[in-house]
């Protein structure tokens, strides 16, 4: 099984491109900040309890979100691949997750770490404020989730480069071009796996 780690700053394109990636090669995608704005949209207590610390930019507690990924997790069943987009998010995170894959016998095959100058990221996330109307794309909180990621979320790079699995894609482009890196880096994997 497949195991992929989708990972960049706010803006980056990990939701873009895993749609990509679901495209050409079916994997399965668990996004976990599109499973707590499903939480916040249903009104359940869950939702209740992150829509403020979403609405602000800041993360939700290691705890609360390893909890919901795991059972995200351990619903699947017979898959070929998974995308982790926006999880690990801290280096705990990362301990966790290499756990609960453990448990499976199974591993991060990839991270996919997409950067993207923090100018152009502004730029995307206030463009998307317009079509989507995600209350955390505006430009106080934004910066928000800027500075965090800088602090909490970009030292799992860390973890990754360790373990001899990161993957520096350069995010700048059209998502076309984007996705001509990730593909190599996937199909490279494949051939690995192969052999
Ligand atoms: P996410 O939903 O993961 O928010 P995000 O980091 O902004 O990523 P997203 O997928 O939306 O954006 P993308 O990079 O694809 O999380 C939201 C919140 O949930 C977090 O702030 C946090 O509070 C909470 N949360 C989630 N996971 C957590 C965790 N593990 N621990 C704790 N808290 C957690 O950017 C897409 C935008 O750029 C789109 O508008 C797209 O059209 C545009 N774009 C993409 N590629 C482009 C390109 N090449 N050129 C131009 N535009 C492009």
């Amino acid at each position: 099984m497949v195991n992929i780690v989708i990972f960049g700053p706010p803006g980056s394109g990990k939701g873009t491109q895993s749609q990509k990636i679901i495209e050409k090669y079916g994997y399965t995608h668990i996004s976990t900040g599109e499973l707590l704005r499903k939480e916040i949209t249903t009104g359940s207590k869950l939702g209740h309890q992150v829509k403020d610390i979403i609405g602000r930019g800041d993360l939700v507690s290691d705890n609360l979100i390893i909890d919901i990924l795991e059972k995200e997790f351990n619903r699947l069943r017979d898959v070929p691949g998974v995308i982790f987009d926006g999880f690990p998010r801290t280096t705990q995170q990362a301990q966790e997750l290499k756990k609960i894959l453990n448990k499976r016998g199974t591993a991060v095959s990839v991270m996919l770490s997409l950067e993207v100058e923090q100018n152009e990221l502004i730029k995307r996330l206030l463009a998307r404020k317009a079509i989507s109307g995600r209350q955390d794309d505006n430009m106080v909180v934004i910066e928000n989730r800027l500075v965090i990621y800088a602090d909490r979320t970009a030292p799992v790079v860390e973890f990754y480069r360790k373990a001899g699995k990161l993957s520096i894609i350069d995010g700048s482009g059209s998502v076309d071009d984007i996705f001509t890196q990730i593909d190599n880096v996937l199909q490279n994997l494949s051939k690995q796996t192969a052999q």
